[in-house]
């Protein structure tokens, strides 16, 4: 998907010649979104190497080895990924059953990077959301509330667009994965991976403020299978790298506990018994449907129809305002009941 201003254009060509290798395989997509500038393509890379180099727990022991820079990554504040990046061949997994899956990698533009608008990132947060399998929610340092406000916006761009297509079931989710990862985890109280973030996430989602209840709400109504992980610094060999853009690193450059927690998330995201295999409806897509879904959500989202998410205070606004409609509709139903009781 390429970024033309603030609208978006699915390269059809493009996206057809990647999920038609795979027209009758089932896919596993793996999208990472979030604020620009914080790893994310580095850690596609990552994730990348794994598959790569045969899925053992060997592979990031060879301090020597290169990661390849499949998704362009650099240091610096400038925005790098523009629009959204599929890997055009296929890496074979197996699922549960020993069925053959085939898995790719989705790279997406930063939000809030200066050049791009509440509309344009939204876009992006729900193209991705919509195609994937597993949406990884990158961010740094902990969970913040408007990281989850901003989650609702896009996710409900996303819900709108399969609601359209009446996919949407109101007894399930329409997205699968949900994987907040915590990058620069600093916290003592919860350990790195995903039995700290699993214990922490549920910290966070305990929130009972009425205020801040929707947003959570919204959330599991949306994503099937959420999750959390903590992530270590992955030392200022990495952090504080002026690289030109595709420089190779060597493992040897990454601190081994960050490794250590890229290889166990690697082994979950593709493990034949965690594998999410991308379904709609608790049907099973393959490249084939994917081909057509893809058509279908980028038109809807290309269309002037779709709410114009501005800003996320203007949002706000137009939330509290319609839970004030509806609270005035109630008191006014309750009102009219104890007239007609009387
Ligand atoms: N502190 C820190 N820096 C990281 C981490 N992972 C990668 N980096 C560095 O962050 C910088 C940006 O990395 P990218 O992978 O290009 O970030 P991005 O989120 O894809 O950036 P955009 O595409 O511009 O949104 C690079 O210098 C990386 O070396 C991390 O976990 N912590
Ligand atoms: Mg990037």
């Amino acid at each position: 998907m390429q970024n033309k201003g603030e609208e978006f254009k699915l390269r059809f060509d493009v996206f057809e010649g990647i999920f038609d290798q795979v027209r009758n395989t089932p896919l596993a997509i793996i999208s990472i979104a979030g604020p620009f500038r914080k790893g994310k393509s580095f850690m596609l890379n990552l994730l990348l190497h794994y598959l790569m180099e045969g899925q053992s727990s060997d592979v990031y022991k060879d301090k020597k080895a290169k990661i390849r820079n499949i998704f362009n990554w650099r240091g610096g504040v400038e925005r790098t990924t523009v629009g959204i990046e599929i890997t055009n061949k296929p890496i074979m997994v197996k699922d549960k059953s020993g069925k053959r899956v085939a898995v790719f990698f989705m790279d997406t533009q930063g939000m809030f990077d200066h050049k791009t608008t509440g509309k344009g990132c939204s876009a992006i947060f729900a193209m991705s959301t919509l195609l994937s399998s597993m949406q990884i929610y990158n961010l740094s340092g902990h969970i913040q509330e408007d990281h989850l406000q901003y989650l609702e916006i896009f996710t409900n761009y996303a819900r709108y667009a399969v609601e359209q297509k009446q996919h949407a079931n109101a007894s399930t989710c329409p997205f699968q994965g949900l994987m907040f990862l915590l990058r620069n985890w600093e916290m003592a109280d919860y350990d790195f991976g995903q039995k700290g973030g699993v214990e922490y996430l549920a910290t966070v989602m305990e929130e009972h403020l009425q205020e801040n209840v929707s947003v959570r709400q919204n959330m599991s109504n949306s994503f099937s299978d959420i999750g959390c992980t903590l992530m270590p610094h992955p030392g200022n060999n990495v952090a504080r790298r002026k690289t030109a853009i595709n420089n190779n690193i060597e493992l040897s450059d990454i601190d081994e506990e960050f490794l250590d927690e890229v290889n166990k998330l690697a082994k979950y995201l593709f493990n034949q018994e965690s594998l999410i295999v991308k379904k709609l409806d608790g049907i099973t897509i393959t490249g084939e449907g994917l081909i057509e879904l893809a058509i279908e959500y980028a038109k809807i989202l290309s269309s002037g129809e779709v709410p114009k998410v501005v800003s996320m205070l203007q949002a706000n606004l137009k939330a509290q305002f319609i839970q004030f409609i509806r609270q005035l509709e109630t008191e006014y139903e309750e009102f009219m009941d104890q007239q007609v009781m009387l």
